[in-house]
């Protein structure tokens, strides 16, 4: 289930209410909320200007964790840590959300490249370690 939305609509709490049927004929109500908020990107490393972003894996974080980038740009992540580290598109076990951003695991001095050609917010994790280990791409 899929649906653009106006990229002009305001900043606010949105409410979706569906009916989703399917193939065997049965349909099913349901609902959930989102918000969106503007401020937020504001705090995240912009790289809009860049057509390559490294982003290093170390002391168990993404750094920059949070950042802003133009469509057409790759990403690279570096583990610089002496553990095991992942890439894990969000949510954490199924890692459904972008599968082009699921990586083998990656040992020190290994790298792993994505080309983000679609605009959106892409929230991503190591699943070594799911709690902590967490970073936003914004792709504008
Ligand atoms: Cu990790």
């Amino acid at each position: 289930m899929r649906r653009n939305m106006d990229p002009t609509s305001p900043d606010g709490r949105y409410s979706v209410v569906y009916k989703a049927c399917w193939p065997d004929g049965s349909c099913h109500d349901g609902s959930f909320e989102f918000a969106i908020n503007r401020e937020l990107a504001k705090n995240f490393t912009d790289e809009t200007k860049s057509s390559e972003v490294t982003v290093k894996l170390s002391q168990i974080q993404f750094q920059p964790q949070n950042i802003r980038i133009k469509k057409g740009t790759k990403v690279t992540w570096v583990n610089g840590d002496s553990i095991e580290h992942y890439i894990n598109t969000d949510s954490h076990p199924a890692h459904t959300y972008f599968l082009n951003q699921n990586s083998r695991a990656l040992q020190k001095g290994d790298t792993y490249s994505v080309t983000f050609d679609t605009a959106g917010i892409y929230p991503y994790h190591c699943s070594a370690h799911a709690d902590s280990m967490t970073g936003n791409i914004l792709v504008e």
